[in-house]
């Protein structure tokens, strides 16, 4: 498909071998009845919403249970899957308690709350919701929905529809990028989960045939935030089921 591979980010961090904390359970009929006992995070290894969530957890040291959820082999198409979340998506996050969390960027949230990865100030936590706004409106569609079409062969490279994601990713990164230009963050100054929300799909647009050599300062802020202490990328490769046709899920 001619797609470059993963980033420099990706690879370095890979090399440092840094997996998240806590163990991997695969999905099976009776998981969603278990009686939750620690924080349980259902996942799907490849989904970058899903890595999001792993990546804060890691950096906030907590353990956690990883239920793996085979989104192509139809584990979101299960009556009990939609009465977890109806949404019918991941990351889901199960509480202690047994309450259930859903979208990935109100996770990053609950989980921020009182640690150093979300402001106190109602300025900044202003400052960090337009970021995950943006995340979920530009950043995922235009660059993860490119590259997810692009690398399981639901798209044409040349169609108008890749044409059209493609010119969303570069207006992303151009306003990212333009942001960044005099600020090492994207809110409040700092390392926030509003940088962990737009990293997850941003790092890899170059696995969406995007060239990001016009974006310097986006380039700098992905080498800061694989400085930062308990970085990991365990973003996995998309598995053959996700090619198109070839398994089972919302996507057909
Ligand atoms: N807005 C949601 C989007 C989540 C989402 O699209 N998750 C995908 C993986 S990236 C998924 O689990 N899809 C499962 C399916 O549609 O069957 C979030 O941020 O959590």
């Amino acid at each position: 498909m001619g797609l470059r591979r993963r980033s420099r980010v990706r690879r370095s961090s890979r090399r440092r071998g840094r997996r998240p904390r806590g163990g991997l359970t695969k999905l099976t009929a009776g998981s969603l009845d278990q009686a939750v006992t620690q924080l349980r995070l259902y996942d799907y290894a490849a989904s970058a919403n899903c890595y999001k969530v792993r990546l804060l957890l890691a950096q906030l040291g907590r353990d956690y249970e990883r239920v793996a959820i085979d989104i192509f082999d139809g584990d979101t198409l299960t009556d009990a899957f939609e009465q977890l979340n109806p949404h019918r998506s991941t990351p889901v996050l199960q509480l202690e308690d047994g309450r259930v969390l859903v979208e990935s960027n109100a996770i990053l949230w609950y989980l921020g709350v009182g640690t150093p990865f979300l402001p106190g100030d109602a300025f900044g936590q202003a400052e960090v919701a337009r970021w995950l706004v943006y995340e979920q409106t530009d950043v995922m569609p235009m660059i993860g929905g490119l590259r997810f079409r692009l690398i399981t062969g639901r798209l044409d490279p040349e169609g108008e529809a890749a044409e059209a994601r493609r010119g969303g990713a570069h207006e992303a990164l151009t306003i990212i990028d333009g942001h960044l230009r005099d600020r090492p963050f994207l809110a409040a100054g700092r390392y926030t989960i509003a940088d962990i929300a737009v990293f997850a799909y941003s790092h890899v647009a170059e696995e969406a045939g995007i060239d990001t050599s016009p974006y310097p300062a986006f380039r700098a802020w992905l080498e800061r935030i694989a400085a930062q202490p308990g970085f990991v990328d365990d973003l996995e490769p998309y598995p053959p089921n996700a090619s198109v046709l070839a398994g089972r899920s919302t996507y057909g």
